[in-house]
């Protein structure tokens, strides 16, 4: 047993609650984020280290939580790739989205120099988080981030563009998925370099195809990135959001673990996948704007017979928190987490 709830949970250490942290847990609710955000942009923090490193640890020191994630997005591949990327009130948004296929693509080539900042700042939360703080690495997996490089906007949430040009240039596609594979498995493999104590694999958008093709035309990219970080013995948490029944496709050869969102209960998950894979979520993060933390509690309690039966669990939420998320209440959580009792055997 270690200092960390969190690495033992992942190394199938019985522990005697789940470890508690939230998807987007630093840039939406925290008011100690948004008074720093009144004085710089979101990039400036994401891209300045020192910043990006107080920023990720924010949520440590006012939640409690027990991981702590890089600040950063996962546009930043695209950005690296040469497309031009800003962040607007309406979301990010590329100058240039890859609908005039052709020529586009082939002026995607890779600078890995406008990752550095990054593993800067890998390498101060290193030095200063807490000893018994893990830390989250990430990027987007390779569907959700072609989608956004084709749509250039996350205006039209169907992304229509982008699953157009999936059917209709399938050539075209694969390319640009190889490019985004490949300079995400060099990003993914230097942030373990720099201390990363587990890595998660964001697939926002996985519901927005079937299944079928998922499987056959998305996973395998899926499965490169996760292996190539596996075999730097960092363990993978896989999110692929939307999925559905095709979770039973998201196998222990694929991650570690795979994030579930808050469309099936966890009871019903854990009959539908491989057993070998641990789970994390997937409490409904829209709860978490409610005034009434006597109902909060209610839907928290919902866990409990999981969470003292199934010992290979993370307590997430099924997607990021949002704005309109009360601070008090995701505190609330964090605490109820810690406080409750497990019964676990
Ligand atoms: O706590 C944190 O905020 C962690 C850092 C983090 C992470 C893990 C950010 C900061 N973004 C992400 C991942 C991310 N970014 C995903 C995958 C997870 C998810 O589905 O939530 C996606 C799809 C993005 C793309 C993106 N970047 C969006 C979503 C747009 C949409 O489709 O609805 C947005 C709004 C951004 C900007 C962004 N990224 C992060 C922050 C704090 C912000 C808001 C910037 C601001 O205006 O303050």
């Amino acid at each position: 047993m270690s200092n960390s709830i969190f690495i033992d949970t992942l190394q199938g250490i019985k522990r005697e609650r789940p470890p508690v942290w939230f998807m987007r847990q630093a840039g939406r609710v925290l008011p100690s984020y948004l008074k720093l955000r009144e004085k710089h942009s979101f990039k400036e923090l994401m891209e300045t280290p020192e910043l990006a490193a107080e920023v990720t640890l924010l949520p440590v020191h006012d939640l409690g939580v027990d991981a702590a994630i890089l600040f950063s997005d996962i546009l930043i591949i695209p950005e690296a790739l040469g497309m031009n990327l800003k962040f607007t009130e309406k979301g990010p948004i590329f100058d240039n989205p890859l609908r005039e296929i052709k020529n586009q693509v082939s002026s995607l080539v890779a600078d890995s120099s406008k990752l550095e900042h990054v593993y800067k700042a890998l390498d101060i939360i290193k030095r200063d988080k807490p000893a018994e703080t893990a830390l989250i690495g990430f990027c987007g997996a390779p569907f959700t981030t072609f989608c956004y490089m084709v749509e250039g906007n996350s205006v039209n949430h169907s992304f229509s563009n982008a699953i157009k040009l999936l059917y209709n240039h399938p050539k075209v596609a694969t390319e640009i998925l190889e490019k985004i594979t490949e300079l995400s498995i060099e990003y993914a493999t230097t942030q373990t370099k720099h201390g990363i104590d587990v890595f998660q694999l964001f697939e926002s958008h996985a519901g927005l195809i079937p299944t079928e093709v998922y499987v056959e035309r998305i996973l395998p990219y899926v499965k490169r990135i996760t292996a190539a970080v596996r075999k730097t013995n960092t363990p993978v948490i896989f999110f692929p959001k939307g999925i559905g029944a095709g979770i039973s496709y998201i196998n222990h050869e694929i991650a570690d673990y795979a994030g579930i969102d808050w469309q099936y209960s966890l009871t019903d998950v854990r009959t539908m996948c491989d057993p070998k894979m641990g789970l994390q979520g997937n409490f409904d993060p829209r709860i978490l704007a409610i005034d009434d933390q006597e109902i909060l509690e209610k839907e928290l309690e919902k866990f409990l017979d999981f969470g003292s039966k199934n010992h290979n669990w993370i307590f997430n939420t099924g997607h990021g928190l949002s704005p309109d998320n009360s601070v008090e209440n995701v505190k609330f959580v964090v605490d109820w987490v810690k406080n409750a009792e497990w019964r676990r055997s």
